[in-house]
């Protein structure tokens, strides 16, 4: 096993030489538990401790991420990210939560099955515009749905900077659609709520059965999570794709400039907008008012849109109140 099939690169070659650490001690991590993480290197699986110092959300080793073991069975050092999904953590506290890193594709599923939302696929959207990573959208469950063309072009209309396909790897609807956005060196990840099918397409890739799917067949989109690890496994084509579970509840975190990733177009007309704090409620000069008069943009994109500003908006403003209570 050598790094490189790990996807080790350049990036990280570097940040090895910049810290004086030796490459035989770096490995990368294939789950995260409770303090430690089972990490992947040139020796193998290993288990290393999470140090006091590495414990908080946002700087704890999550899958993905590359790091420096020491001799004491410990980590560390984790080298800096490449791209890192970063979602508001579950509960009250407003912190941030790295949930997978050095993801470089990452698909994004919604089921044809009852489950499609346009909505959710934005918000899944403006996380991985956020992270740095690349975005496919996935509607799975091809076989099951009806107006399969109309939900690939609605899919598409709110995924103007991403590639969408329909599959059905049960029942063989471009199965292998997902494969040409892997390959040696490149790791990808699943994305997307309980029950679409993430863990189904890990299994049809590594071509054996890596991970626990739901059995239960029953019309039952919103199932219990049945994945409840993210867990790195290495593709035989070379390359690596992450599992994660379902997450119940999406909090989007960055900044403002992710939306101009997942909202290419909104952001281009608002851009145009007469006045630069526009609202695009009833301002003279909205070029989005004027965009969806003409039917070029729905009044449920532009909500999103608003909706998910504010969310960002309000993290932001959270994280700079927590930072400057931290500096007192
Ligand atoms: N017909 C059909 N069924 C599918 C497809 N993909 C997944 N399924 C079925 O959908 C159910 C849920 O699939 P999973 O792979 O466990 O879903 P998951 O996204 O991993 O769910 P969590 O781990 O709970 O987040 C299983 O019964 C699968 O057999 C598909 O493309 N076609
Ligand atoms: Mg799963
Ligand atoms: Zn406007």
């Amino acid at each position: 096993m050598t790094l490189e099939e790990l996807g080790f690169g350049e990036a990280e070659q570097l940040a090895l030489e910049r810290g004086g650490w030796a490459r035989a001690d770096c490995a990368r991590v294939i789950r995260a538990e409770r303090g430690q993480v089972v990490v992947l290197g040139e020796q193998g699986e290993k288990m290393l401790v999470i140090p006091g110092s590495l414990k908080g959300a946002d700087v704890a080793p999550t899958t993905g991420d590359w790091i420096v073991g020491s001799p004491r069975g410990a980590v560390e050092a984790v080298l800096p990210r490449r791209t890192r999904f970063v979602r508001r953590a579950a509960g009250l506290r407003t912190e941030a939560q790295v949930v997978a890193a050095n993801v470089d594709i990452a698909f994004v599923l919604t089921g044809l099955d009852g489950d499609f939302n346009l909505r959710r696929i934005e918000r899944y959207l403006t996380l991985v515009g956020e992270s740095g990573a690349k975005a496919v959208v996935l509607l799975t469950k091809a076989a099951q749905a009806e107006d399969r063309e109309l939900r690939l072009a609605q899919a598409r209309t709110v995924a103007p900077s991403a590639d969408v396909h329909a599959i059905d790897v049960v029942d063989g609807i471009e199965p292998d659609a997902p494969r040409a956005y892997l390959g040696p060196g490149i790791t990808a990840a699943v994305l997307g709520s309980s029950g679409v099918g993430k863990s189904t397409l890990v299994n049809y890739l590594m071509g054996q059965t890596v991970a626990k799917t739901n059995e239960v067949r029953e019309h039952d989109d919103r199932g219990k999570h049945t994945t409840s690890r993210r867990e790195l496994f290495l593709l035989p084509g070379g390359g690596a794709i992450i599992d994660t579970p379902g997450m119940r509840e999406l909090s989007v975190w960055g900044d403002a400039a992710s939306l101009d990733v997942s909202f290419p177009d909104v952001a281009r007309l608002a851009a145009c907008c007469r006045f630069r704090d526009c609202r695009h409620v009833r301002e003279p000069g909205c070029e989005v008012r004027a965009a969806i008069a003409r039917g070029e943009l729905t009044e449920e994109r532009l909500a999103s849109y608003v909706n998910l500003s504010e969310e960002i908006a309000a993290t932001e403003r959270a994280r700079l109140e927590k930072e400057r209570r931290r500096r007192r």
